[in-house]
């Protein structure tokens, strides 16, 4: 049996580090690899053929050569998700789909999947298989009871394309023993931590180590979730490390008591973990006591943080603003905390209420959901939450407002010294090699922080660690990560000067384009709302110049303004395809902002690659045009927006 698996892409958020990802990290495509669909496939029958497509790493095959087709997905690739399967579909293969949502909730599936695997698959994926190979497969599989993960097998790392990422995944546990109201992770895994055995782990860094990976993520919700195993896989790990010449760098998430534990710190430090990410959420106390966050209450949240960078351990955290003891006065205490901490990665998220969860069902009796569909990044600037005691807009405008503050040179600078002040250097060497190292120092100077002008140059001067060197590689990632959400935001959350900049990019477009449009061999369509999004058809024979005309005002527009743009490809004289293939260079920095709805013999003329553009899935005809290769089937985009023609 073949079976093909697909991580759909992601939308891009902070969390994608998209500006260190193209522009510092060599050959890195993604921060993190599928693990779900790597475990999967070491579920599958031994004589199954198995392959794995990352869509956020290399492009989607439209014709696989496959049997049947899995697709995972969070909430937030529910809407990428949901196309794959319909498309894949309706292309004859048998679809399936699992991950996070489809866990959570199955029952948006229906109708587009031929089988739903909900929760963890480790019983139930074999049941699926054994179903499937005598041909009768059933619709919904459930996982009703406990998964032990001693049932886990060691992932196929060997078939995900690791040399992309950014760092490797590794499991240990499943489940939180806490009770956040706003928390999908207990209603998934329980609030019994579950663990693999120290040999299984042993076993997956064997792999990942013959595999060449450095640096290691413990995807864990809650690494310390059962504080005596915990204890066990620590002083593991540091003999491992200890054995390996300290061959890995780690990271992981854990609850905020780690701050408080003084023989897990210092277990964290001899296992060479650099880093930790804490749901910090707030210190306001109401608020933490509303959301049930029992034990980020009663110490000094500053202090903890302290006292974790010196052992030597960066702490990356989530801030959420939107709770029912919430106010405008909430932004700026978000604020003073961030700086204070010296926390560059700071992901702050409107309160959001993810389905099933005990929030969810206390706004849906109160009556206060708002539908936005299947917004589950909290990062985004919007949320299904009404806010008790904020206007909505007033709270989503002082959300951007706070992130444009945190995310100014001098504010960057900042909170690099503040957090300098008590972070001590690492134990053991990084993760890169000396000349990766000196490659992505190289990288952020020319082009970070020297297209800054002066006043970058004096903010990164005065972060530099002049008298303790050894913590350059801190402020290195400091600077790299402030950036790329710098990037994003300015791109993304909508600066306050886009629109001026949309319509003046919008008018040189138009021009640049006018006698193509009135010769009906293009078409141009803009509509305004939320975002200006530019629709460009093309549908006739178009010489070079065209492609030249239109890469610089749509670069300007996509690098401006929050903009999108969709090309529609109708027909395309096999002549132009290099000319197409050059225009679509010059968008790819901006690509997750560019849909391209084309015929899939088009899309090979012109070498289009979904993880770098938008490839709309979703079918309709279109007449040929005699003279030009010519669309059997046209990928169309899913939602029709208004618009007007020029
Ligand atoms: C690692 C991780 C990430 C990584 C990326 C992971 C990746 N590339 O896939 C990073 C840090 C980038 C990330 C980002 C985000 N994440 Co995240 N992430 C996780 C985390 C901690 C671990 C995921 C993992 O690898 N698990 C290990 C594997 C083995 O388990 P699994 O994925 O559950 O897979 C099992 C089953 O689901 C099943 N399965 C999986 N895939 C498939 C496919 C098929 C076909 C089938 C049949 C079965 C199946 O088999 C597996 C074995 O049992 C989870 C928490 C969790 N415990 O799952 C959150 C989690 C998935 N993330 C979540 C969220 C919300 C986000 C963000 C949106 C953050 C935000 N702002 O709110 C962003 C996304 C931003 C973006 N647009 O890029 C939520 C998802 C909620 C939901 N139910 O949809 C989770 C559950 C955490 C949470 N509650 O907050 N995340
Ligand atoms: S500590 Fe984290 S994983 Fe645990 S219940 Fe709270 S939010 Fe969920």
């Amino acid at each position: 049996m073949r079976l093909l698996l697909v991580n759909p892409k992601f939308p891009e958020s902070f969390w994608s580090f998209k500006w260190a990802i193209d522009e510092v990290l060599p050959r890195r495509r993604a921060t993190n690899p599928p693990l779900g669909l790597a475990t999967l496939a070491a579920l599958c029958p031994s004589d199954w053929e198995v392959t794995i497509v990352d869509e956020n790493v290399e492009t989607l095959p439209l014709t696989p050569a496959a049997d049947l087709v899995g697709v995972c997905g969070m909430g937030v690739q529910f809407p990428r998700q949901s196309e794959l399967l319909r498309y894949y579909r309706s292309c004859g293969y048998y679809v399936v789909a699992g991950g996070s949502y489809a866990s959570l909730c199955p029952e948006k599936y229906e109708g587009i999947a031929d089988t739903v695997v909900a929760g963890e698959a480790e019983h139930i994926w074999p049941q699926f298989c054994g179903d499937f190979a005598v041909g009768f497969p059933q619709s919904l599989y459930r996982e009703e009871g406990t998964v032990a993960l001693t049932d886990s097998p060691v992932p196929r790392f060997d078939l995900l394309k690791l040399d992309r990422y950014s760092m490797a995944s590794l499991q240990f546990s499943r489940g939180c023993p806490f009770r956040c109201e706003f928390c999908d992770i207990i209603v998934m895994f329980g609030r019994r931590p579950r663990v693999k055995s120290l040999e299984q782990v042993g076993r997956e860094l064997d792999v990942l180590r013959t595999l060449g990976m450095r640096r290691v993520f413990f995807v864990d919700d809650n690494l310390i979730g059962n504080r005596p195993q915990a204890l066990a896989l620590l002083a593991f790990l540091a003999e491992y490390q200890q054995t390996h010449k300290y061959r890995f760098s780690f990271g992981t998430e854990a609850s905020l008591n780690l701050a408080r534990d003084g023989e897990l710190l210092r277990l964290f430090r001899a296992a060479n973990f650099s880093w930790v990410f804490i749901g910090i959420e707030t210190t306001d106390e109401e608020s933490l006591k509303e959301t049930k966050k029992m034990q980020n209450i009663g110490g000094d949240i500053l202090a903890d943080v302290h006292r974790m960078y010196s052992n030597g351990i960066d702490v990356l955290a989530g801030f959420i603003i939107g709770f029912d003891h919430d106010t405008a006065a909430t932004f700026e205490q978000q604020r003073k905390f961030i700086m204070a901490s010296g926390i560059q990665s700071a992901m702050i998220g409107l309160l959001h209420a993810l389905p099933r969860t005990p929030l969810f069902e206390r706004l849906q009796r109160e009556g206060r959901l708002r539908d936005v569909s299947e917004n589950c990044d909290n990062t985004n600037a919007g949320t299904n939450v009404v806010p008790k005691h904020m206007e909505y807009d007033d709270m989503v405008a002082r959300y951007k407002a706070l992130y444009y503050d945190l995310l100014t040179d001098a504010a960057i600078a900042a909170r690099v010294r503040n957090k300098l002040r008590h972070m001590r250097s690492p134990l053991y060497g990084g993760a890169f090699t000396t000349r990766e190292t000196l490659l992505i120092l190289w990288r952020l100077l020319t082009r970070g922080i020297v297209p800054g002008g002066p006043r970058r140059w004096a903010a990164f001067a005065r972060s530099m660690p002049w008298l303790s060197p050894a913590n350059l590689a801190w402020v290195v990632s400091d600077w790299i990560i402030a950036l790329s959400m710098a990037d994003f935001a300015r791109r993304r959350l909508g600066a306050p000067s886009g629109n001026g900049a949309a319509e003046r990019c919008l008018a040189a477009i138009r021009v640049a384009l006018a006698r193509y449009i009135e010769a009906g061999r293009a078409a141009l369509h803009v509509a305004t709302a939320p975002v200006p999004d530019v629709s460009l058809t093309l549908r006739g024979w178009l010489e070079p110049r065209f492609f030249r005309r239109a890469a610089r005002p749509l670069v300007r527009l996509l690098a401006c303004t929050p903009s999108t743009v969709t090309l529609r490809i109708e027909a395309l004289h096999e002549a132009a395809g290099p000319h197409l293939a050059r225009l679509l260079g010059c968008l790819r920095r901006h690509g997750d902002r560019v849909s391209i709805v084309v015929d899939e013999r088009l899309q090979q003329l012109a070498g289009i690659d979904s993880s770098v553009f938008n490839l709309v899935l979703a079918d309709a005809a279109v007449d040929a045009l005699p003279g030009f290769l010519a669309p059997g089937r046209t990928r169309q985009a899913s939602s029709a927006r208004g618009g007007r023609t020029s």
